[in-house]
């Protein structure tokens, strides 16, 4: 059988295999802005509501008009010096791997070959143990943020952090690369918060201010520069640089990408804050224990009670 049909028939396995995928790939099938907002607000109806008072009425109004709130001091110093001392002694894997059948194979992150630009991305198990990652994405300020967008609680559905290595060649283009919207709920938000000095060399993140309510660029696939240029003003694409510590908070159905690493790298950490749980590309079941006393909502896609 050819090596597709064969891929392809393993992936419908998946699918079957799993309560969460017929919401999120019929989710991934919805391009219309306007169908996505009616299903949003249904989704919303069935879901807890949340205290979102304390959420600053001019932060969110500019979340709502740019897709974008910046902090530039979100993680102090000292903070960040725990998570990447804590980061640093756990494997990583080759993000090439992500969705491999063999599964993911543990490396030591100082003994990685670095050739062309490459991804090493942590285990769930141990981004969900580090207490100042669980109280990062738990923060009050970002989940009344967050609140106040979705209109209902939020349910942390992805937690993540990897590195971006430059290498000697040309860089590896990954999907994320070349800028594209996500879809992983009919709403959600996606915070990054970098763990070292990001300049425009080292994989600087890029979003195109206000494409999360454009009706622009909506189909299935990726989009080059150029496209970008035709359909947006030049100075709403923004590049994200910014010092170690720094964070964004953003709905990444609008446009972005990550910018090619081509000198140096990148450690970041990524959060994605859901209408649902139902999300099929992140761990199928909770891997740490919630001793953090963190909301048990919000933190059932990670942690068990
Ligand atoms: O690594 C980045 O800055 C971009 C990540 C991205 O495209 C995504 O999370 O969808």
């Amino acid at each position: 059988m050819p090596q597709r049909l064969i891929a392809g028939l393993s992936r419908l396995k998946r699918y079957f295999r799993d309560r969460r995928a017929l919401y999120y790939y019929l989710n991934k099938a919805v391009r219309s802005p306007r169908l996505r907002r009616a299903l949003h607000l249904l989704v919303r109806s069935v879901t807890p509501r949340a205290d979102a008072a304390a959420a600053a009425q001019e932060d969110t109004a500019r979340l709502r008009k740019d897709g974008i709130i910046i902090r530039e001091r979100l993680l102090d110093a000292s903070t960040v010096d725990k998570i990447r001392r804590y980061l640093l002694a756990k494997p990583v894997y080759n993000l090439l791997e992500e969705y491999a059948e063999k599964g993911k194979t543990p490396l030591r992150l100082d003994e990685v070959a670095i050739t062309r630009q490459t991804k090493l991305k942590y285990f769930d198990a141990d981004i969900a143990g580090c207490r100042e990652i669980v109280d990062l994405a738990n923060s009050p300020e970002i989940l009344s943020l967050v609140s106040a967008y979705l209109g209902c609680k939020p349910t942390i559905a992805n937690m993540a952090a990897w590195w971006t290595k430059a290498g000697n060649g040309s860089p590896e283009k990954f999907y994320d690369d070349m800028f594209h919207r996500d879809v992983d709920d009919y709403k959600f938000l996606k915070l990054f918060v970098y763990l070292n000095d990001v300049a425009a060399g080292n994989g600087a993140h890029c979003f195109v201010r206000g494409s999360h309510i454009s009706g622009k660029l909506t189909a299935r696939r990726t989009f080059t520069d150029e496209e970008i240029d035709q359909n947006f003003d030049k100075s709403d694409r923004l590049v994200l640089t910014g010092k170690s510590g720094c964070g964004f908070l953003e709905d990444t159905w609008g446009l972005h990408r990550s910018m090619p690493c081509v000198e140096g790298e990148r450690l970041v950490l990524h959060f994605l804050y859901s209408l649902t749980s139902l999300n099929a590309q992140t761990t199928p079941k909770p891997v740490a224990k919630n001793t953090y006393g963190v909301d048990a909502y919000t933190n059932r896609v990670y942690l068990y009670p």
